[in-house]
């Protein structure tokens, strides 16, 4: 049994990472900031799969927050062996000159420094115990640039030159670095992105079968199941009908 820590379990990826690592036996630590669905979630997780599962509610910009949820976490949640930094969001589809500056910053500050500051409260119990598995979840759009991409790819490709960073920084203490890019995935992502808009959110997924948010928790469980001395460094999935960012047959 491994102790698991996945930010972003109110909602799509994190949601369904939190169900495959409760139905294979892990205790579980689910974050966010809507407390309700946290709540929602533990009790599901606890009454389905009858393993320990415990909320921390808290912003990942907020640097203060995230080091004193991680500092009190209760002695039978402390050891985190997986943590998997899933937190984040695209804000807007627009042309750079029309993009909104505050987005930027909400994308730059959740995506990047997010994964920064709750990676940096976790990595000390890790090098510790000489074991650990951090998960950063990328995507496509940190592979190749798409048009009114701008800000999120930027803050993506940052995340994938972070998570290659860490894992060199972090190889001496035994600990593995995995970055998972997916691509189109239906979730919440487009009702964040398009700011509910959701004729707009729809649109994104017509026409073909994206991937599911536990299409993608059945791989970034695998992940974690190879043996101590295999590290997936990093993977791209997509559905099949899209073959990258440019590439999709409706
Ligand atoms: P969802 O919108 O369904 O879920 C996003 C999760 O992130 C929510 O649980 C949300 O929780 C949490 N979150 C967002 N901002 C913050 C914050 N400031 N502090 C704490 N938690 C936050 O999207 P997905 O599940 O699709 O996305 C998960 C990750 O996967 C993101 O990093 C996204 O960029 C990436 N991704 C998504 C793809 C897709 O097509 N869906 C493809 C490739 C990558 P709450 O609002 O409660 O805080
Ligand atoms: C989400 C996938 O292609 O919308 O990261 O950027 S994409």
């Amino acid at each position: 049994m491994k102790t698991v820590l996945i930010t972003g379990a109110t909602s799509g990826f994190g949601k369904a990472m939190a169900q495959k690592f409760a139905a294979n036996n892990n205790t579980i630590i689910i974050t966010g900031r809507r407390a309700d669905r946290l709540e929602a979630l533990a009790r599901e997780l606890t009454a389905a799969y009858k393993v320990p599962v415990h909320s921390l509610v808290f912003d990942v910009r907020d640097r203060a927050a995230v080091f004193a949820v991680i500092e009190q976490l209760p002695p039978a949640f402390a050891n985190i062996d997986v943590l998997i930094n899933n937190a984040g969001l695209a804000l807007g589809r627009d042309y750079f000159e029309d993009a909104d500056i505050d987005d930027w910053d909400t994308m730059l500050d959740t995506n990047v420094k997010g994964v920064m500051y709750v990676t940096k409260a976790v990595v000390p119990g890790m090098i510790e115990r000489k074991q650990g598995h951090i998960i950063n979840m990328g995507s496509i759009a940190g592979k190749e640039v798409y048009e009114k991409g701008n800000g999120y790819c930027a803050s993506k490709y940052a995340l994938d030159a972070l998570s290659q960073s860490m894992r060199v920084d972090l190889l001496r203490h035994k600990i593995k670095v995995t970055a998972i890019h997916p691509g189109a995935a239906e979730t919440e992502f487009s009702m964040v992105r398009f700011k509910g808009n959701e004729a707009a959110a729809e649109k994104m997924y017509e026409g073909y079968q994206p991937l599911s948010a536990a299409d993608v928790a059945d791989v970034v469980f695998y992940t974690t199941t190879l043996p101590a001395h295999v590290c997936i460094n990093e993977l791209v999935l997509t559905c099949q009908a899209q073959a990258n960012s440019f590439y999709l047959h409706r």
